[in-house]
C-alpha cells in the first residue's frame, strides 16, 4: 500500500483548504518556477497512461502529477493553471463536484458549469485552458483529484 504525503496547498504563506502531493515536478509559488520532485509512483502509471490516451498525448510528456485531497469544505478558487504548463488532464475521484468555468466577456462573465462524476476525466486543453478561469466550490464530501500536466518548455 502506498501512503501519500499530504501537505496543506500554500499560496505565497496562505493556507488553502485542500491538501496536496507533487510528482516529476512541483510548482513554487515563490519563485514562479518548476522543481524536481519525486518520481511518479508506478502506481499512478496506469491512471497517467489512461489520462494521455485522453488527451491524445505521450504518457511520458505528462511529467508533472499533482494528488489533491478536498476534505468537506475545501474547495479551489477561480485561476487559470500557471502559463509554465501546457495541457492540463484531471481525473475527478470519490464524490462528483462541479467544476466551474468563467470567461470574462464585454458584457460581463460567461459561465458554464460540468458536473465531474466520480473516475470521470477532463482535459484543458485550446481556450478552456487559456482563456476561461476554472473553479471547484467546497466539496460536500471527501474528493480527490489526479491532475498531470505537460510543460511547456518541453515539446
Ligand atoms: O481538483 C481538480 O480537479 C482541479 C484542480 C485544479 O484546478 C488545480 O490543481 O489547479
Amino acid at each position: 500500500m502506498s501512503v501519500l504525503d499530504f501537505k496543506n496547498f500554500e499560496f505565497r504563506g496562505y493556507m488553502g483548504s485542500r491538501r496536496v502531493v507533487s510528482f516529476g515536478f512541483r510548482y513554487d509559488f515563490g519563485d514562479s518556477k518548476v522543481h524536481a520532485a519525486p518520481d511518479i509512483p508506478s502506481f499512478l502509471l496506469p491512471l497517467r497512461q489512461l489520462a494521455a490516451q485522453f488527451a491524445q498525448i505521450e504518457a511520458a510528456a505528462l511529467q508533472h502529477v499533482l494528488v489533491t485531497e478536498y476534505q468537506p469544505g475545501a474547495g479551489i478558487g477561480w485561476h487559470r493553471d500557471r502559463p509554465v504548463f501546457r495541457t492540463v488532464t484531471g481525473v475527478s475521484l470519490l464524490s462528483p463536484c462541479r467544476f466551474r468555468l468563467r470567461r470574462r466577456q464585454p458584457t460581463g462573465w460567461h459561465r458554464q458549469t460540468v458536473l465531474l462524476e466520480p473516475r470521470s476525466a477532463y482535459l484543458l486543453r485550446g481556450p478552456v485552458r487559456e482563456e476561461w478561469e476554472h473553479s471547484i466550490p467546497p466539496a460536500e464530501s471527501l474528493r480527490y483529484s489526479v491532475t498531470f500536466r505537460s510543460l511547456k518548455s518541453e515539446a
